[in-house]
């Protein structure tokens, strides 16, 4: 098979970027086109994202890009845009930590059962999931006029191509897909009032979409084809794994922490504690739990305005250990705001030591989600039967050397950290074998990547006692065994 040029929009809460891959047999080479911050706005009290700036990036990048064969998009979860019977955006896609979906997951519940939620969707309870922000959306002129819903990245297809569609791995994120039947839910779509529809007809990664339009100008018109749209589902493409006993982090924004299952697990320990089931690229199922991730990172260093990230870690290193522990996936911490504030009020609540300077907020939100990444790995394993000889960490939070240490010396267990770019990566491969330049299932492209892409190892140190003291100030989570 030939070499192909391919190109991946990755839409991330931080930043969008558009990534060109190279590939053909025993060869991936990824190079940046183009990298744009994603900042969202606040009007009229609400969150929103910058949709129309992110398309501008993503056309200039694939401008940047340069002729290639074809192109996919992956971006995060959940959010949508609203079209008119025309085609034409009903405003601006709101922010999943917009607080109008306050209070609506406990009301939903309620009327839908939260069991039968469970073993229809498989998904974990989020309160942004897109059912609930519909629910919350209810009786706006904005839905009542909306013809169709399109994802975030199925909203960016739709602007390259006029396609509409719905790409099944972000599908399973909305609480309104039927994991088992791979169809929309829909009775539980008009028992919750959300129009049937609405939302439109579903396809697989690998799907070719379309052409782009020409009226955009790219160089070499390329085909769209669908990726697993949702990052988290190409970061695990991206996941340099070999065989099946690994577990993930994919750390960016979140981190989500979790196995590679052939099937979901719908047992009530699941739900109780809160793992989802996330369809995956190639029928597997993401068995996986949202853990708060680098927002806490992100949102602290935004609150103390310029600084030195790198430095930062440097003297977090230098802190003493556990000084104080907080549970990252506290509900507080979801919402845009002074981070270090609400660390320092965590801690005063639970009784730990107030960190005091950035440093020692630093190493408190490391610690903790060392912490949390613990507690999920071994959930996974506990909740799933599927045991992990090796953690793997991808994403941004991969160059965080002091958080792969932590988290290896946390889990007992030996972290690979790589690739930065899983994302991309995984987007780029499922297209790249949609074009026949490589074969193979889900292993041989994670031996494709373990051939040609930079991976550091961190050997676990030190003893479990003190993570285990440390995980007992915390909070175990629901953990049946001894965590
Ligand atoms: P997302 O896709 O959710 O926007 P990314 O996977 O791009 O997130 O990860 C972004 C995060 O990666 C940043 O918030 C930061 O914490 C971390 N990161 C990026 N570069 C570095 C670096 N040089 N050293 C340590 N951490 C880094
Ligand atoms: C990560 C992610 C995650 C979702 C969240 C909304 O970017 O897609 O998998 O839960 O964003």
């Amino acid at each position: 098979s030939a070499v192909v040029d391919v190109a991946a929009v990755d839409l991330g809460a931080s930043s969008g970027r558009v990534m060109v891959g190279r590939v053909g047999p025993g060869r991936v080479a990824l190079t940046e086109a183009h990298r744009f911050p994603n900042v969202p706005v606040r009007v009229g009290g609400t969150l929103h994202w910058d949709i129309l700036r992110l398309w501008q990036g993503v056309v200039a990048g694939l401008r940047a890009a340069g002729p290639v064969t074809s192109v996919g998009v992956d971006s995060w979860a959940v959010d949508y845009g609203l079209l008119d019977a025309t085609g034409a955006l009903l405003g601006n896609p709101v922010h999943y930590r917009d607080a109008r979906t306050d209070g609506v997951a406990e009301r939903v519940e309620e009327h839908l059962g939260r069991e039968r939620l469970y073993a229809t969707t498989g998904l974990q309870r989020l309160p942004f999931n897109t059912l609930y922000q519909l629910v919350a959306a209810a009786g706006t002129p904005q839905l009542a006029t909306a013809d169709r819903l399109l994802l975030i990245p199925d909203l960016i297809t739709y602007w390259l191509t006029g396609r509409l569609g719905a790409e099944v791995t972000n599908a399973s994120t909305t609480q309104l897909y039927d994991l088992r039947r791979r169809a929309w839910a829909t009775d539980l779509m008009a028992e919750a009032g959300v129009p049937a529809g609405l939302l439109p007809p579903l396809h697989p990664p690998g799907t070719r979409i379309g052409p782009v339009r020409p009226d955009l100008g790219l160089p070499g018109t390329p085909e769209v084809v669908a990726v697993g749209s949702h990052d988290t589902a190409s970061a695990v493409v991206g996941v340099p794994a070999a065989g099946e006993r690994f577990a993930y982090v994919s750390c960016g924004t979140w981190s989500l922490v979790g196995v590679e299952l052939d099937a979901p697990v719908l047992t009530e320990a699941s739900r109780r504690a809160n793992f989802t089931n996330e369809a995956g690229v190639d029928g597997t199922v993401r068995y996986l739990r949202n853990v708060m991730g680098l927002w806490l990172l992100q949102e602290s260093v935004r609150t103390w305005g310029d600084v030195d990230l790198p430095a930062l870690l440097r003297q977090a290193a230098e802190q003493p250990a556990f000084r104080s522990v907080v549970d990252p996936d506290d509900p507080v911490f979801l919402p845009p705001g002074d981070m270090p504030a609400r660390i320092a009020d965590a801690c005063r609540r639970v009784g730990e030591p107030v960190p005091d300077t950035p440093a020692a907020t630093v190493r408190c939100v490391l610690d903790s989600l060392a912490l949390a990444h613990r507690r999920a790995v071994r959930q996974a394993q506990e909740l799933s039967g599927r045991s992990v000889d090796v953690v793997h960490v991808v994403g941004g939070g991969a160059r965080n050397e002091l958080l792969c240490q932590l988290t290896a010396d946390a889990c007992g267990l030996p972290v690979v950290a790589g690739p930065v770019e899983a994302t991309a990566l995984g987007n780029i491969l499922v297209q790249a074998r949609a074009a026949g330049a490589v074969g193979g299932d889900l292993a041989a492209l994670r031996g494709l990547l373990r051939a040609t892409q930079r991976l550091v190892r961190y050997e676990p140190r030190g003893d479990q006692a003190a993570w285990r003291a440390a995980q007992e100030r915390m909070g175990g989570g629901g953990c049946a065994s001894r965590c």
